[in-house]
């Protein structure tokens, strides 16, 4: 199994793709990267942080990809630090992806019910374009209103389901995350997501009390890892959520900042356990 990591190398904070090839290879697949960005820090939570953006590099790479007929059962996508980087994660996918192979897009654009900084009104239009050509979307609960044009501060538990019938207008199988269920935006309280066969499903955790960055970037990179060792999506969810969820818990009890993310390397242990035993079972 083969799976194209996209998104930007924040070199510190724990997000993104230093959060996706760690996970997604020690699921026990190959993780290659095509990194977007490269940045001192991530963008929530630091001032000062420096911002290179790589679309410049982005075409000889693919060429010289091209060249080694390189095609991916997964690709993932991420943080996109430009309109046109868009464009090219759809020509990644046309050229890439095999024609039996998934494409899972993050459509990393806000948090909390704010757009981080750099985005905006046209790059979110942009962004349902992806949406569109992808089999399996991963938005927060933020990411999710901005994507079906929903306002962040109404919604409440009754939204949810709507939500999910808006995106499935977009893709498939949209799967949000942060989703609370006594009305407050929580923490991996509950993931909505539509399985193969189209029904709205629910997979809840424990909520920790709190915003800790870089949560969304764990969850699809550990969904992507079952997913590409054969673990049904049902499964996939709940082995992801649980990850995600144990993860932030060490992080609560750690104290550390919430900028700097996630002790996710505390949890990989038990990840790889959940993976052998459902990948058992078939
Ligand atoms: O975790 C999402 C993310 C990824 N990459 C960069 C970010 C953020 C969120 O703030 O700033 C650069």
């Amino acid at each position: 199994m083969r799976v194209l990591a996209i998104n930007d190398i924040s070199c510190v904070g724990k997000c993104s793709l230093t959060v996706a090839l760690p996970i997604i290879s020690a699921s026990g697949v190959t993780c290659d990267i095509l990194p977007t960005a490269i940045l001192s820090t991530h963008t929530g939570g630091f001032t000062g942080y420096t911002f290179r953006d790589l679309s410049e590099d982005i075409p000889p790479i693919l060429a010289h990809w091209k060249s080694l007929g390189l095609k991916y059962d997964y690709i993932v996508s991420g943080y996109l630090g430009s309109i046109e980087q868009i464009d090219m994660v759809k020509s990644v996918k046309r050229d890439f992806l095999k024609e039996s192979g998934l494409m899972i897009v993050d459509p990393v654009m806000g948090d909390n019910g704010k757009l981080y900084a750099h985005f905006d009104k046209p790059f979110v239009e942009q962004m349902k374009g992806l949406c569109r050509v992808a089999d399996i979307i991963v938005p927060n609960l933020t990411e999710a209103c901005c994507l079906t044009d929903t306002d962040y501060d109404s919604v409440n538990e009754q939204s949810y389901g709507e939500i999910i019938g808006k995106l499935k207008e977009l893709c498939p199988c949209p799967s949000v995350t942060g989703c609370d269920e006594t009305g407050k935006t929580g923490v991996m309280s509950a993931v909505y997501y539509t399985n193969k066969g189209g029904a709205t499903q629910r997979y809840a955790t424990e909520k920790i009390e709190g915003a800790f960055h870089g949560a969304g970037d764990v969850y699809v990179s550990a969904l992507v890892g079952a997913l590409a060792r054969g673990i049904g999506l049902d499964t996939a969810v709940a082995i992801a959520a649980e990850f995600t969820k144990d993860s932030i818990k060490q992080t609560a009890l750690d104290k550390t900042e919430a900028r700097y993310g996630l002790n996710s390397e505390s949890q990989m242990y038990a990840y790889l356990c959940a993976l052998e035993k459902a990948a058992k079972r078939g």
